[in-house]
C-alpha cells in the first residue's frame, strides 16, 4: 500500500478498525437486540465509512438517515460554531435513535447534535463514536460506543479529513504538520 508524503504514519491500521468496527457492531447488536424502531444516524461528511462498516455488521433491523454537520471550515481549528448543513430526512420521534460520528475533539459537535435530537423526543438517544481525542474537549459529552481514545494529533482516512482531502485512506493515518502549518 502506498502511504502519501502527507501522511506522518498510519495510526490505526485497516484490520485494527475493522476489528473494532466488528466489536462494537456486536456489543451494538447486543444491546438493541429487544429495541424496535431502531435508527442510525451518520453525521455528514466525516461518519460515512464507519457507518457503512458499523451498519453492516449490525444484526439487529435499522434504518439509516444522515444529518451533515461543520465546525471546522478549511483548517484544523474549531470555529465553535457548529452549522447545520443538512436535516434528517425522517422524524425520530419515539424511535431509538443511535448517532454515528467519526471522532470527538472538542465536542461541540456532538454536544450540539445530542441537544438538538433530544428536542425531537426520541424514544432514546445514545451516540457511538469511532475516535475520541480527550485532550482536547471543551465540552463534556456523553459517549456510549467508542472506538479508540486518541492523542491530540490531526488524523486523516477512513471518512476524516483535512480540508475535504484524504477521506478514502482505508486506514487512519497522522496529517504531517507541515501540511497545515505552512
Ligand atoms: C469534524 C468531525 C466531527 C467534528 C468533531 O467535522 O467529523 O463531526 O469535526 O469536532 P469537535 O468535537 O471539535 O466539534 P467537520 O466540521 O470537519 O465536518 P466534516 O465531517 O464534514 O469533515
Ligand atoms: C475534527 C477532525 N477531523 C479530522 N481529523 C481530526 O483529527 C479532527 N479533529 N476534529
Amino acid at each position: 500500500m502506498k502511504i502519501p508524503g502527507a501522511i506522518e504514519r498510519v495510526l490505526l491500521d485497516e484490520r485494527t478498525i475493522a476489528a473494532r468496527v466488528s466489536e462494537l457492531a456486536a456489543q451494538i447488536s447486543a444491546d438493541y437486540a429487544d429495541a424496535e424502531n431502531v435508527v442510525l444516524i451518520g453525521v455528514l461528511k466525516g461518519s460515512f465509512i464507519f457507518l457503512a462498516d458499523l451498519a453492516r455488521r449490525l444484526t439487529v433491523a435499522h434504518h439509516v438517515d444522515f444529518i451533515a454537520l461543520s465546525s471546522y471550515n478549511r483548517g484544523v481549528v474549531s470555529t465553535g460554531a457548529v452549522r447545520l448543513i443538512l436535516d434528517t430526512r425522517t422524524s425520530i420521534s419515539g424511535r431509538h435513535v443511535l448517532v454515528v460520528e467519526d471522532i470527538v475533539d472538542t465536542g461541540c459537535t456532538l454536544n450540539y447534535l445530542l441537544c438538538t435530537l433530544r428536542a425531537r423526543r426520541p424514544a432514546s438517544l445514545c451516540a457511538c463514536v469511532l475516535l475520541s481525542k480527550p485532550e482536547r474537549r471543551q465540552v463534556e459529552v456523553p459517549v456510549d460506543y467508542l472506538g479508540f481514545e486518541i492523542p491530540d494529533v490531526w488524523v486523516v482516512g477512513y471518512g476524516l479529513d483535512y480540508a475535504d482531502r484524504f477521506r478514502t485512506l482505508p486506514y487512519i493515518g497522522i496529517l504531517r504538520r507541515e501540511v497545515y502549518e505552512k
